[in-house]
């Protein structure tokens, strides 16, 4: 099953955007990620791709679901088409980032999570979703990242990041010139909103806090490619609101993109 409004497989050639599932969980704690790039598509189709408030019939904008990513060494993408990467646990947020930084010179990174994701090593591994920051700010420099509506870190962490990294709360964030990769941890929303995650931590943002703060980083900054990460679909509510709302922030994402080429022709 493809993403709602997705071009078909005939049409690929005229996608502006591009989504791409990547199904992941080996550097978990609590597996189950690797079906969430299939569970956030079926979710698609439970929602309306009419967006409301934009008047935008997202079937307009011209993106084709790729498919799954068989590994994520002998990554060979363009930069033609702005993609969104549909995980998977957070780990997966360095091999992609380091892509782009390696092959088209992105070196910046804004991540939008519960947590700061800053340990050296976590349960003996180095690419632990626990430590995907850590490994992201080695590679480009700390003055490269920022950690934007984070909730939990233990003082060690923290310590070490205070002064090194660009920490924001969603409304204060300053957007930084030059190209960017935006990642998404769901685990930033609430989890009576989000509880389908391996970490649920109380006290996180709205869905609506995370849309206008997703779309101010998209219209204002030089976004190359995002992802979206964390839901694990063995965990979530039976209705499946963890995945519904993945759904939604790619809409979003996806709305945003369109919305920022338009605004620069
Ligand atoms: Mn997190």
């Amino acid at each position: 099953m493809k993403f709602a409004g997705s071009l078909l497989d005939n049409d690929r050639a005229k996608a502006v955007y591009e989504l791409i599932g990547v199904p992941f969980d080996a550097n978990a704690t609590i597996k189950g990620a690797r079906d969430a790039p299939d569970a956030i598509r079926a979710a698609s189709h439970r929602l309306e791709t009419f967006m409301w408030r934009d008047k935008l019939e997202l079937s307009d904008l011209l993106y084709y679901d790729a498919g799954d990513l068989d590994g994520l060494s002998h990554l060979d993408l363009d930069t033609h088409r702005r993609r969104i990467f549909i995980g998977g646990d957070h780990s997966i947020t360095y091999p992609l980032f380091k892509y782009y930084f390696e092959r088209h010179a992105v070196t910046k990174l804004i991540v939008i999570d519960a947590h700061a994701d800053f340990r050296d090593t976590y349960m003996g591994n180095r690419y632990s979703n626990a430590c995907v920051m850590r490994r992201v700010a080695e590679l480009t420099g700390f003055e490269n990242v920022i950690e934007v509506g984070i909730r939990s870190a233990s003082w060690d962490e923290y310590e070490f990041m205070k002064d090194r990294i660009s920490i924001y709360d969603d409304n204060d964030i300053e957007i930084p010139s030059g190209k960017l990769y935006l990642s998404i941890d769901i685990d930033v929303l609430d989890p009576g909103i989000a509880p389908g995650v391996e970490d649920p931590e109380p006290c996180g943002l709205s869905l609506e806090a995370l849309i206008s703060l997703l779309r101010k980083i998209i219209t204002c900054g030089e976004v190359i490619a995002s992802d979206i990460v964390e839901v694990n679909p063995s965990l979530d509510i039976r209705n499946g609101i963890t995945s519904i709302n993945a759904a939604r922030i790619i809409f979003e994402i996806l709305a945003a993109y369109w919305d920022s080429d338009s605004s620069s022709e």
